[in-house]
């Protein structure tokens, strides 16, 4: 049996997913799953790269432990974070995080109407506060006159398990220093940010190898493994196992990110003012889509509440108790608020309206807040495309909530089809298999997909 291993690192979580073939079929088997979240180290935040790392390993070690040694493997992550290497290979410092608000100073005093509609016009990218291009362009000179290369996360694990330096291109995408005619970096942006073009690696796509463990992470796992560069920005894999055709695609996570896969980009001012972006995909295709802030707010909220309750808890509280009221979960308040129960509640005080009170009404009030976000979204997106869509395919960990999914399919009044749940996995793998020959092309592995799990229905317009 041959075995491929998708090592799919989340905001809030991270799993090592192996994947073999059988009687024409994909079959997934979780073998490995880690917690990630934000450090607050310094009055910033950052990412426990280290830990991170260390969890990479512990679980290519679990596979090997098992027996089911992987032909190949592959990494993704969030996207638009980055590493930066000092003239030793030694990383500098640590890794921010894209919630840090270290930006804000530079967003406020460079980034004017002229700026921004010029870089939108250039890269295809949504304004971010927190793409790479503004991240970099804040980092201090101590920190620049240092660099010496530039990786992101992705990039760098593969660095820290093979040696080799890549840049890849879907996540390169993402830092939106890429011209969106040539995808290759801009020269222009590069000035932007102040630093030395010398940084960057060689931009690979997809699908490309970078052979053997190095000697020494050999030894510490015992094996040797090919690692295989999938498209490392998760959201690039989770739309590569979106299989309904013609339907709008929401990778539903941490973030919702509500659009479709295109092969043309889409940079119209309708675009730009509704903040749709045009990320770099498998194959130079695009995904036209949009940020939501997503399922990030109910992961706040049951920190807020100290873990007592489950994702599936939270569904069943809200189930219980419908509210009334809808927020705006796209407001910039909400991307990393001190509490975000009492940033919700503050919302409807402020506008003198009811606030969500009990658990079950803060949950409802979360998800058909994106319900309805969804529903602005789809229709900018109709609107921008001159196309219209009649289905809408949840992929990720969040189709898993039920009730979400029944709210979407009513508020959105189209039909929904929930699943793959590891879709950022199966996206992952696909690239690795298309490598390595047993499958032929994307089409082809959408199939493959599609033959494989299965998904659930819910009709438009019922609850
Ligand atoms: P990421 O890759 O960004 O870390 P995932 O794709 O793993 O995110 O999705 C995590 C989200 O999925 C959680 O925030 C949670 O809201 C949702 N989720 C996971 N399991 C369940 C469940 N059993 N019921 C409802 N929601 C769930
Ligand atoms: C989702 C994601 C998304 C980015 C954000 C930073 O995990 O990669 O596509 O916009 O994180």
């Amino acid at each position: 049996m041959k075995y491929f291993l998708a090592i799919d690192i989340g905001a809030s979580s991270g799993r090592h997913i192996l994947c073999f073939i059988e009687e024409g079929k994909m079959k997934l088997e979780e073998v490995y799953r880690f917690e990630n979240n934000v450090q607050m180290k310094n009055q910033h935040y950052y990412w426990n790269i280290d830990y991170l790392f260390g969890e990479v390993v512990a679980g290519i070690k679990a596979c090997v432990k098992c027996g089911k040694v992987p032909t190949t493997l592959g990494i993704d992550t969030w996207a638009v974070d980055y590493a930066l290497l000092d003239n030793r290979g030694q990383r500098i410092d640590e890794i921010y995080a894209y919630r840090d608000n270290r930006v804000d100073k530079l967003i406020h005093e460079k980034v004017n109407q002229k700026v921004f509609e010029d870089i939108y016009q250039k890269t295809g990218i949504q304004f971010q506060k927190f793409n790479t291009l503004y991240q970099l362009a804040s980092d201090n000179d101590i920190r620049k006159t240092r660099t010496v290369d530039f990786l992101m996360v992705p990039d760098y694990l593969n660095y820290l398990l093979t040696g080799k330096k890549v840049n890849e291109y879907t996540n390169m995408s993402t830092t939106q220093l890429l011209d969106i005619e040539t995808h290759q970096l801009s020269k222009e942006l590069i000035d932007f940010c102040e630093v030395d073009e010398k940084i960057f690696q060689k931009m690979v796509m997809p699908g490309t190898s970078l052979g053997s463990l190095s000697e020494d992470m050999q030894k510490v796992i015992g094996t040797n493994i090919e690692v295989v560069v999938p498209a490392t920005h998760d959201t690039g894999s989770a739309y590569m196992a979106a299989i309904e055709d013609n339907s709008v695609i929401l990778s539903s996570g941490t973030w919702s990110l509500l659009g479709i896969e295109t092969k043309t980009p889409y940079v119209s001012e309708k675009a730009r003012v509704a903040n749709f972006t045009n990320e770099g995909g498998y194959d130079y295709r695009y995904r036209f889509l949009k940020n939501i802030m997503g399922l990030w707010i109910i992961q706040e909220v049951s920190r807020n509440l100290g873990h007592q309750y489950s994702f599936a808890k939270l569904v069943e509280e809200a189930r219980r108790a419908p509210f009334d009221g809808i927020f705006d979960v796209n407001d910039d308040r909400f991307l990393k608020p001190e509490s975000m129960i009492l940033e919700i509640k503050s919302y409807f005080e402020e506008r003198h309206q009811m606030a969500p009170q009990s658990v079950g009404e803060i949950a409802y009030c979360v998800y058909h807040s994106l319900a309805h976000c969804y529903k602005e979204a789809i229709e900018e997106l109709e609107d921008i495309t001159g196309k219209h869509f009649d289905t809408i395919n949840i992929i990720g960990g969040g189709c898993q909530n039920e009730l979400l999914n029944e709210m979407i399919a009513k508020v959105c009044k189209r039909k929904v089809v929930a699943g793959p749940i590891e879709a950022t996995a199966l996206g992952n793998i696909l690239a690795q298999l298309i490598q390595q020959g047993v499958v032929n092309d994307l089409s082809e592995g959408r199939q493959l997909i599609k033959a494989s799990f299965e998904v659930k229905e819910y009709k438009g317009g019922q609850l």
